[in-house]
């Protein structure tokens, strides 16, 4: 089978999820350069990769895919290696709702009000950072009580859930008020330590 290729740039946390998925899966692809930030702009043919100006895109053998969980189904589904979704429906439905949640409440809160904010502005708004630090608190307990017993979210098998999950969490995890928040979540910090020493998270962190 052809080789995917995949759009975007190693700081992107949906990038490293598709990324995540694709090493989980054992496949070769290729990453195409797409700065979203560069000063010049969206490249003009990007956006028939993505109308939305976001990143990643996807494409495999003439077949072109945006949104980050699309891609990652597709990638478990058309490929060999590991199934990376739950066999069952109702596993298959708490998968779907923890992304889901994830995209809607998490992202956002964590990644951009807190972490960025924090990280990236010279005057940094406070009260953004304390919004996005109660919304993260709801998105940990909610994760806390969704969470299965076993070492992944959903129990004993590492699937898509964790893959989204985790470079989420990690660019929390740049800050200090990320990790202290973390660390009132008693199984997720474990949780997190043993997806942060998978191959495939190693391997699609940014380089300096
Ligand atoms: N819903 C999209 C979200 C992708 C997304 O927001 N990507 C970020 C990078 S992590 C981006 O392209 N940001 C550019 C912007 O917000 O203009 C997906 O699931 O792929």
């Amino acid at each position: 089978m052809a080789k995917p290729t995949l759009y975007g740039a190693d700081y992107s946390v949906y990038v490293r999820i598709a990324r995540m998925a694709l090493e989980e899966k054992g496949i070769g692809y290729e990453l195409v350069p797409l700065d979203i930030f560069a000063a010049e702009g969206i490249p003009a043919w990007y956006l028939e990769h993505h109308p939305f100006g976001r990143i990643p895109a996807f494409e495999h053998d003439g077949f072109h895919l945006f949104e980050t969980g699309a891609i990652a189904r597709y990638v478990d589904e058309a490929f060999d290696g590991p199934a990376l979704q739950p066999a069952d429906v109702r596993g298959r439905a708490r998968m779907g709702q923890i992304i889901g949640l994830l995209d809607a409440y998490g992202y956002r809160a964590m990644v951009w009000d807190v972490a960025v904010e924090r990280l990236e502005k010279a005057a940094p708004d406070e009260a953004l950072i304390a919004s996005g630090l109660s919304q993260a608190e709801t998105v940990l307990k909610v994760l806390t009580s969704l969470k299965a017993k076993g070492p992944w979210l959903l129990g004993d098998q590492l699937t898509l859930v964790d893959l989204h999950a985790a470079p989420i969490v990690a660019y929390f995890l740049k800050v200090a008020e990320g990790r202290d928040l973390l660390a009132r979540f008693a199984d997720i910090p474990d949780w997190y330590s043993r997806i942060a020493g998978r191959p495939s998270f190693t391997r699609t962190e940014k380089v300096a």
